[in-house]
């Protein structure tokens, strides 16, 4: 272990991947590891290769110096809170989150939060700097950090940059509309290699890359890179995924069973078990499948006293106008059709507005019938992949929107367009059809598929693309 010096590879994310958390005692808080997908996918390597981590804290204050947490090196960038409203509040996820989802709500642009998101990326970029060694490997994800590649590549010509965006790279016409457009590209092109979930946002990136700056795209059977003065950049889809094996462990050891069968009996013993499992986010689609299933009962094609749906909703970015009144719709679909077919022994939706444990949600997924995951538009959608992971035995069904990243690679999902709230009704019918064998043909592809692909091979097949950028 060599201290908090500089290190031959580095990860810069928004966050850093511990969280703050307060003694219930009032004794001073302690730092605790925060068990997000990023730090899954990349402990392995950071500690194959003793690397480190560039990040914030999530607290607003004072300056910390880097530090060792749990054998990961550990360097905390600072925000204030103007910062976190402009730059984190504000620009990333007021304007760069709704304009690459669809601008399923309506993105705002505010020449301030601009400024301060230059300022923020500049302070991660000189971060970086300082904790990357001569020659290092460089890895800058997503969309609060598009401009550190370039700031880096000034200060730092020896290292090699890699991007990779976990949210949609929108098409033309959506990107189009940012004020600061063509620095955002060149922002990304300091990169070395700027990977995306899917081959259609390397396209649009191209695309744009041609339009603002004028820059040629080498053939895509040379690789499509996009020329850069004296630089070539490499661009490329790489669809990130879940530890798999893991899961599919864990989803099949003992008390993991015991426990999916305790919550189906706690739930009152239903026929069909529903599952969404969401950050509360309005690109998410929660509310429309709650109103489909409230159609359903409606309808009477199913019936609300044999079926029980769990809606987990992790609260997320809670200070923000639109995630406010996304929960107030979300609890009025959820107290409507609880009122309308709920029973004194219980509620057909239950609704948690607060994390679970990680066992705890495998053990849901392995309980759950059916896993509805319709977003209107999504990078990846983990969740999907996560629920196929606990399913080899090939029971249950996932239905899956269109619109989610997920859905190239599992083709064998009931697809649906969530605007169609009909289709989505449907898919939800089929799903609960358990007598058909179709259904754990599909869950065994897309078990098959998952458990080929998984996150170890999203990081090594990045990392290697990057090596030979
Ligand atoms: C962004 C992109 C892309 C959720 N509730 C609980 C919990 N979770 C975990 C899930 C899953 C993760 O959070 C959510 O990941 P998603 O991929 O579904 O969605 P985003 O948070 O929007 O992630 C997305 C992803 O980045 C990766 O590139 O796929 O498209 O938007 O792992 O399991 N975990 C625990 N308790 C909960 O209550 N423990």
């Amino acid at each position: 272990m060599q201290g908090a010096g500089p290190r031959d590879f580095v990860v810069v994310a928004n966050r850093l991947p511990i969280d703050l958390v307060e003694q219930p005692d009032n004794g001073p808080a302690r730092w605790q590891r925060s068990p997000g997908g990023l730090v899954t996918a990349l402990e392995p390597v950071l500690r194959s290769v003793d690397g480190s981590w560039v990040g914030w804290t999530g607290t607003a204050g004072a300056a910390l110096d880097p530090f060792v947490e749990d054998g990961l090196t550990l360097h905390p960038v600072q925000l204030d809170e103007h910062e976190v409203a402009e730059y984190y509040e504000g620009f990333a996820n007021s304007t760069i989150w709704p304009l690459y989802h669809d601008a399923v709500v309506a993105p705002t642009f505010r020449r301030e939060w601009w400024h301060a998101y230059q300022q923020v990326n500049r302070r991660f970029a000189e971060a970086a700097s300082l904790a990357a060694a001569p020659g290092a490997t460089v890895w800058v994800h997503d969309y609060q950090l598009q401009l550190v590649p370039q700031m880096l590549r000034e200060l730092r010509p020896d290292v090699r940059i890699g991007f990779f965006l976990h949210i949609p790279f929108p098409p033309p016409e959506l990107f189009l509309q940012l004020p600061w457009r063509r620095a955002t590209i060149e922002g990304l092109l300091g990169a070395d290699l700027v990977g995306f979930h899917l081959p259609g946002g390397a396209e649009n990136f191209r695309y744009l890359a041609r339009r603002l700056l004028g820059l040629p795209s080498t053939h895509r059977a040379e690789g499509g890179l996009i020329e850069f003065g004296t630089r070539r950049v490499r661009v490329g889809a790489y669809p990130i995924s879940v530890d798999a094996v893991r899961l599919r462990d864990s989803s099949a050891e003992a008390s993991t069973v015991l426990r999916a069968e305790q919550i189906r009996a706690e739930l009152g013993d239903p026929e069909v078990f529903l599952l969404g499992v969401d950050r509360l986010d309005y690109t998410k689609g929660i509310e429309l499948r709650i109103e489909a299933l409230r159609e359903l009962f409606q309808e009477g094609v199913l019936d609300p006293d044999k079926t029980v749906m769990v809606q987990l909703a992790t609260p997320s970015r809670e200070r923000l106008a639109a995630y406010a009144s996304l929960r107030d719709v979300v609890e009025r679909v959820v107290g409507r059709i609880n009122g309308e077919f709920g029973r004194l022994r219980g509620p057909v939706v239950h609704y948690l507005h607060r994390p679970v444990a990680r066992d705890e949600l495998v053990a849901m997924y392995t309980g759950a019938d059916v896993m509805l995951v319709t977003p209107l538009r999504d990078g990846m959608n983990l969740v999907a992949k996560e629920y196929v992971a606990c399913h080899g035995d090939g029971t249950g069904a996932l239905v899956l929107s269109e619109f989610a990243g997920a859905a190239a690679e599992l083709r064998r999902a009931l697809l649906v367009n969530p605007h169609d709230l009909e289709a989505v009704k449907n898919a939800i019918l089929s799903a609960v059809r358990f007598g058909d064998p179709g259904l754990t043909r599909r869950m065994r592809s897309m078990h098959d598929q998952v458990m080929t692909h998984d996150i170890d091979r999203w990081t090594r097949s990045f990392l290697d693309d990057l090596r030979t950028a």
